[in-house]
């Protein structure tokens, strides 16, 4: 289908198509970028091509592995051009498996299956966006009225370094601070697949959840369900469990923690099964906080036990997961493709990890890649998907208060913890024993902050009576230049390298378990 875009052109308008085609009066000066899945890149950026981030390896952990080299602007299942006058063309799918592309002055959308309805606004970008979320609510629902719970995490500050005592220590040294929810992150289970306690928690599962209900909060729990490394007994006792390729391999889900990960089939009826023995069994273990992680593995391209788009299969899974965990349990999806998600989930990720550092120059200029850990990344995705708040409660990732344990200026700390304010999602990893106790006042006051938000523009919020500039955040790094170019293919091609990743895994274990030494002064 094909559409002119002019001044007579409606301000919002609905049409059911598998191809639509909006052609522009002329080029637009800027074009909004909606990455896949939680950790990909949501940016409005000048029209030049992206850069291909680096490592290739990692593609299919941090965007959509399909369409990681494509050369035009592209965004998964929406996007947006700005015209000069200021004015926005906003296209965007109400349904799954669907992408948008700026090609010169035209603005391209298609479904990879079927067809299915786009929504189209010309007009003001506070409109635009608005207009959108109010189409997909109605077909997808909307967030819960009720505030986030306020979560105490044990990822960024102890990574996967946790065990029993130290956990002990940190929900005995939080107090009284007005946290809702401590969330056990990785580190806890036998392994990716196998989701057991490992011998660092001997007491087992329910006895921690016990521990935290005993402070009088929700217990919270880390899991990875769609994907199992190739070493875990799941995968080596249910390989028929898993996605395959067109050749009839068994289909990547990247390769982290040291080693490749599958894929779970969502279609495969035993799998399912499982899947929903899962969430019984972490529920009757006590926990009522589920945070699912590296959730995209559902949506992977590749042969299934029933045919289906691979988003549809993914959405079926997540139904799957849903009922089994109850409504009654708070659900928070990550590294989780957005729009499918939508409607089954109560909180979604909406950027990469935050970091002790701002930015990684190795990542972000010799890499080119805004999807790793780092501060800055985060804040720059977050910012450029709040148009997704009526939809689904948005996790900008957890803020930091104390000063000890990273390299983040009290504004760069104060940022975050605004943009946590604006999303209504507060959470944080700081150890108690790590505070002053003027951060802890001012943990505090956050925690129990009521603040009136209205966005203002594209980068500024009004908080009560301050206003919040995230500008400091949203730009992209240059290029690597000159010598610099030698290095980042060194890095891209080293990157790639699973003996390398391999070799950087053991170092970081290393230094984690010399971290776990330290902590024994908590
Ligand atoms: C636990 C973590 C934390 C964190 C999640 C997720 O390779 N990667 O690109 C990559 C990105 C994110 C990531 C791990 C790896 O972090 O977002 O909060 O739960 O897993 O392993």
């Amino acid at each position: 289908m094909d559409i002119l875009i002019t001044d007579s052109t409606p301000a919002s308008q609905t049409v059911s198509a598998s191809r639509v085609t909006l052609n522009l009066p002329r080029p637009p000066r800027a074009f909004y970028r909606h990455g896949w899945q939680s950790w990909s890149l949501a940016a409005w950026t000048d029209l030049s091509p992206l850069p291909i981030q680096k490592p290739d390896i990692f593609h299919v952990l941090q965007t959509d592995a399909a369409y990681a080299r494509e050369p035009l602007p592209h965004g998964s299942w929406v996007g947006a051009a700005e015209m000069d006058d200021g004015r926005i063309v906003l296209l965007g799918a109400l349904g799954m498996d669907a992408h948008v592309r700026l090609d010169g002055s035209q603005l391209e959308g298609w479904y990879e299956s079927g067809e299915g309805e786009w929504f189209i606004h010309f007009g003001a970008e506070q409109n635009a966006f608005p207009a959108y979320t109010q189409a997909l609510g109605e077909r997808f629902g909307f967030a819960a009225a009720k505030p986030a719970p306020r979560v105490w995490c044990s990822w960024y500050s102890l990574y996967a370094a946790i065990d029993e005592p130290i956990l002990h220590a940190v929900f005995d040294g939080l107090g009284n601070l007005p946290f809702d929810v401590l969330q056990v992150d990785d580190g806890w289970q036998v392994s990716l697949g196998d989701w057991e306690a490992n011998n660092k928690f001997p007491s087992g599962m329910a006895a921690l959840a016990d521990k935290i209900k005993s402070t009088g909060r929700k217990a919270g729990l880390w899991l990875a369900p769609l994907l199992a490394a190739k070493s875990s007994r799941l995968f080596r006792e249910h390989p028929d469990w898993f996605l395959k390729d067109e050749a009839g391999k068994f289909a990547s889900a990247g390769f982290n923690w040291g080693e490749w990960m599958y894929a779970l089939d969502t279609t495969h009826p035993a799998a399912q099964e499982w899947l929903a023995a899962l969430m019984k069994q972490v529920r009757a273990w006590g926990f009522d906080y589920l945070k699912l992680d590296f959730l995209y593995a559902g949506a992977l391209r590749g042969k299934r036990h029933t045919e289906a788009p691979r988003e549809a299969a993914y959405r079926l899974g997540l139904k799957v997961l849903r009922e089994a965990m109850g409504a009654d349990a708070y659900f928070l999806a990550c590294g989780a493709p957005i729009v499918p998600s939508l409607g089954l989930c109560d909180a979604l990720r909406v950027g990469p990890d935050v970091a002790g550092e701002w930015e990684s120059h190795r990542d972000a200029v010799l890499l080119q890649n805004p999807t790793t850990p780092g501060t800055r990344n985060a804040i720059r995705t977050t910012v450029n998907r709040l148009w997704l708040s009526p939809l689904v409660q948005t996790d900008p990732d957890v803020a930091y208060f104390a000063a000890k344990g990273n390299s983040l200026t009290v504004e760069q700390r104060l940022l975050l913890q605004d943009l946590a304010l604006v999303c209504g999602f507060k959470a944080t990893s700081d150890l108690p024993q790590w505070m002053t106790p003027t951060e802890r006042d001012t943990l505090r006051a956050f925690l129990t902050a009521a603040l009136d938000a209205t966005r203002l523009d594209r980068v500024r919020f009004r908080l009560d009576d301050r206003t919040v500039d995230f500008s400091p955040a949203l730009s992209l790094p240059p290029a690597p230049r000159g010598a610099q170019t030698v290095t980042a293919a060194l890095l891209g091609w080293l990157g790639n390298q699973p003996a390398a990743l391999k070799l950087l895994k053991a170092l970081d274990d290393s230094m984690l378990k010399k971290k776990r030494k330290s902590l024994d002064r908590l």
